[in-house]
């Protein structure tokens, strides 16, 4: 690995190509600041916009500890949604879209209003319009997911695709809820959406200060995607995936 000072523009479209063409790469190892490494990731997606690409949202990336193991990065980062990544409920993955994927499972929001910068989980909470189990399609350009923090967050934090189940009302407590992934009916992911942060909520929280701190926007109508409390399983056609969470219920795709 070699480290390089990033050409903002050129790394941005060596990232979008990639992800365009399902191409693996080596690590960049890119020798970036977390503002200049948002900076790449949002010209990045300015490229899909000018496709026509919409964005919907935002992920949160390496949330629990599980997850911050498994690519040894300790840092929260996020990542942006465009509605070229979804995968209908209950219908199929084309996995000749995408290099790597892997699958973990989450809690999403969908949000009423708009958050920006310090907020209180209290304003958090007042913000969200419903929830929902949600399974996050992760494709990293890196070969074997091997990237630091600024090349992780250049490449929009492995975000490729998500499946959203049934939206429940905002009333419902997810502070500590049962969720199990399972690839033909086999577990692959048990946890608690208390592994997210403590509680996910927190998520929202810091994905408000992070995204006003480095140019990006939590937009009223937008899916907000928490992070997950176990670390990511690799897809490979013929799955089927399914997400059960307690109290919010179920949503899956196949993988073809
Ligand atoms: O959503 C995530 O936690 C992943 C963020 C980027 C790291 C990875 O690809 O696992």
């Amino acid at each position: 690995m070699t480290t390089t000072s990033p050409d903002l523009d050129a790394t941005a479209a060596l990232l979008d190509d990639a992800a365009r063409e399902a191409r693996g790469m080596d690590q960049l190892g890119l020798d970036a600041s977390v503002a200049e490494a948002y900076d790449i990731q949002r010209r990045s997606m300015a490229r899909r916009e000018a496709r026509g690409e919409r964005l919907i949202g935002i992920k949160m990336g390496l949330t629990s500890r599980a997850k911050m193991a498994q690519v040894n990065i300790t840092e929260v980062i996020w990542g942006q949604l465009t509605d070229a990544m979804v995968v209908e409920n209950g219908g199929t993955m084309d996995a000749s879209r995408f290099g790597q994927p892997r699958a973990e499972p989450e809690i999403a929001f969908r949000l009423g209003k708009s958050l920006s910068g310090v907020v209180t989980e209290l304003e958090a909470w007042a913000a969200i319009e419903g929830v929902a189990p949600a399974v996050e399609i992760l494709d990293s350009r890196f070969r074997n997911f091997k990237f630091n923090l600024a090349d992780a967050i250049a490449d929009n934090c492995s975000a490729a695709g998500l499946v959203v189940g049934p939206w429940t009302a905002p009333g419902v407590d997810f502070s500590n809820l049962g969720m199990c992934m399972s690839i033909d009916g086999r577990p692959v992911g048990i946890g608690s959406s208390a592994a997210i942060l403590g509680h996910p909520i927190r998520t929202l929280v810091a994905a408000a200060r992070l995204t006003a701190q480095y140019g990006g926007e939590l937009r009223a109508g937008d899916i907000f995607l928490s992070g997950a409390p176990t670390a990511a399983v690799p897809l490979k056609p013929g799955m089927r995936v399914s997400l059960e969470v307690q109290s919010l219920g179920q949503c899956g795709f196949s993988v073809t």
